[in-house]
């Protein structure tokens, strides 16, 4: 007798766009093969888990049937191409999530087996036709995985400086015009192995639009050529740029490009959090981005967002748009449809004001961790809110309740919820302790950096009472937590991945 096997399945979405069609399959197989929930990842795509084996094939031609697939969700090739959701400007999204899909199709493994395995070789149009020989990837594929993500500033909402490509769109005369171009992002390190780190991607130029797929498939050649296959724990693209130099890197890029990338355009990011509520476009339409606590679409006692995203989904004309950030926008809502939009979430509690959150809550991150992830150490997803009850005591009492600052925790150093870009970062080292790093910058563009080690829920309260009491009286104008505890010297400021643990 064979054990009883059960599975997470990854299901790829590229830029984090779906139907109203593919959110109510993944509604229906969450409820007729998985766990009855489904997981909105940081990487923009559907998560179903405890898909037992025997039901793996029903539920792959199940989403299959709406045009979607589980390639290149996990592997050493490129993964889901991440997308900025910018739900105010809906003509500029479009046109930066036409890059990312073209991107996503470009580098997406040609395989056949995917389709010969759970297809009887039946392909979907949506993807490029598979082939025998992988023109990009070749025989042995990449030394790890690889990650490419897009946003569009002010909004740095994909957090583009953890990925192995990060592509910032450049907007001139209200037109895309281009990407600036940054490389060598990463978030995985390992305890008590330093020369492992998270690291920034470094900016390397700028690319005109018609020409970022050439750009990104000669950089991941490059790491496909140069990448480490000897140790996995250094092969990711970062380790490689860290051990030839960032300009040999940049010259043999141009080498085989056949041309220079111009210099970086001006941008500014303000924020890697999502803008929550309703936004309208100039197109008229309307745009509305929920909290979705731990990427979890559940039914709970006080919120049933299952059944409500599902009774939208029915009547929706628009998309539905995963973000980076485990949320979701419910995208470009024909005017009628939105009064009945909020009566449905209203009525199923996902709107309202007994939803009122602290900015805190708002911008947290969890990753899966336990009971799933056969790598945690701790608890983050199922833990994490109940910690934010005794933190948003803290923040309410000192004002705090509308400061955007982000918290991130993850149940093993791997960075899956991406906490070394926290303002404040926990960082599972056992059931019930975390290490506690402070400092990252709110925008995503500067790493924090360790506080103290091993806390348990008293430590980590204890340890952040006095601090974000004296964020409260001491702040200057505008001032982010991240950068109040760098000038007041609770942490020095990490200027590289490589000095992140001095
Ligand atoms: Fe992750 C491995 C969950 C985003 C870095 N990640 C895993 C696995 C598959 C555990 C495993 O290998 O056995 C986790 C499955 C848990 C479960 O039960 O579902 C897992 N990672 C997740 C998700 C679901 C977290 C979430 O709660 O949203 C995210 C799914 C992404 C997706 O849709 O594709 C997720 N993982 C990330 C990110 C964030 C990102 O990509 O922006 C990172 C950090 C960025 C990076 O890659 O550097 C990340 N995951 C890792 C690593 C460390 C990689 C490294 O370079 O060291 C591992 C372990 C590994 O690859 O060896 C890992
Ligand atoms: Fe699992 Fe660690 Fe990733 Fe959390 S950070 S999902 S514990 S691998």
């Amino acid at each position: 007798l064979e054990p009883l096997y059960s599975f997470m399945i990854r299901v790829r979405v590229p830029g984090g766009v779906a139907t109203p069609e593919q959110w109510l399959r993944m509604d229906e197989l969450a409820d007729t093969y998985a766990n009855g929930t489904l997981k909105l990842t940081t990487r923009q795509t559907f998560q179903l888990h405890g898909v037992l084996k025997r039901n793996l094939p029903e539920t792959i031609q199940g989403f299959n049937a709406v045009l979607m697939d589980s390639i290149a969700g996990c592997g050493d090739v490129n993964r889901n191409v991440m997308c900025g959701v910018n739900p105010s400007e809906s003509r500029l999204h479009a046109q930066v999530y036409e890059v990312s899909r073209q991107i996503s199709a470009h580098l997406t493994p040609r395989t056949t087996a995917y389709w010969e395995l759970w297809l009887n070789g039946e392909q979907h149009l949506s993807t490029e036709p598979a082939q025998d020989e992988e023109p990009i990837y070749g025989k042995t594929y990449l030394p790890r995985k690889f990650k490419i993500a897009l946003a569009l500033p002010p909004y740095n909402d994909t957090d583009i400086f953890a990925n192995d490509i990060g592509l910032i769109g450049i907007e001139e005369n209200g037109e895309l015009v281009g990407f600036n171009v940054a490389v060598g992002g990463g978030m995985g390190m390992t305890f008590g192995m330093p020369d492992t780190y998270p690291r920034l991607a470094d900016l390397i130029g700028f690319v005109p639009t018609d020409m970022v797929v050439d750009v990104c498939e000669k950089i991941v050649t490059i790491q496909r050529d140069w990448g480490n296959r000897q140790n996995r724990k250094f092969s990711r693209l970062k380790y490689t740029i860290d051990k030839v130099g960032l300009e040999t890197f940049r010259a043999e890029l141009h080498q085989r490009l056949g041309y220079e990338l111009a210099e970086a355009r001006p941008y500014r990011f303000e924020t890697s959090s999502d803008a929550f509520g309703w936004v309208e476009s100039p197109d008229g339409r309307y745009h509305l981005t929920l909290y979705v606590e731990g990427g979890r679409v559940q039914n709970t006692e006080q919120v049933q967002l299952k059944t409500a995203m599902r009774e939208v989904a029915a009547f929706h004309t628009g998309e539905f748009r995963l973000t980076g950030n485990q949320n979701v926008v419910i995208a470009n809502i024909a005017p009628e449809h939105r009064a009945r939009i909020e009566a449905v979430l209203v009525q199923y509690g996902a709107l309202g004001p007994a939803q009122q959150r602290t900015a805190l809550r708002l911008g947290s991150l969890a990753c899966v961790a336990l009971n799933t992830c056969s790598l945690a150490f701790a608890e983050a997803e199922r833990y994490l809110p109940q910690l934010l009850d005794r933190l948003d005591a803290v923040i309410r009492a000192n004002g705090l309740a509308n400061e955007g600052i982000l918290i991130r925790m993850t149940g093993c150093p791997n960075g899956c919820a991406r906490p070394y870009l926290g303002e404040i970062g926990l960082v599972g080292r056992a059931v019930g302790r975390y290490n506690l790093y402070l400092g990252a910058d709110h925008g995503g563009q500067r790493l924090n950096k360790l506080y103290r080690e091993m806390l348990d829920e008293d430590g980590i309260v204890q340890e952040l009472r006095p601090l974000l009491e004296a964020y409260a009286q001491h702040r200057q104008p505008s001032e982010r937590f991240g950068d109040f505890v760098i000038r007041q010297g609770y942490v020095a400021a990490t200027t590289h991945g490589q000095n992140f643990h001095a």
